[in-house]
């Protein structure tokens, strides 16, 4: 499990986003996010800094939580 603090996941279309951002590195991965608290969990086999490049990517501010 991954888990990320995302600052500026302030909504339902930023976290739309950022799922489409992470589904392009793993297809299969299972995202869960919390709006108020800016934070992403990612159920995934793929590497984490593959992972937090797509959400950067995407342009969002990523750091590992
Ligand atoms: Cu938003």
């Amino acid at each position: 499990m991954l888990r990320y603090t995302i600052e500026n996941m302030t909504c339902g279309h930023c976290v739309a986003t950022v799922t489409k951002a992470v589904c392009g590195v793993d297809a299969h991965a299972k995202v869960r996010a919390d709006i108020a608290g800016r934070r992403l969990e990612i159920a995934t086999a793929a590497a984490s800094d593959r992972i937090s490049a797509a959400i950067a990517a995407a342009g969002y501010r990523v750091t590992p939580a």
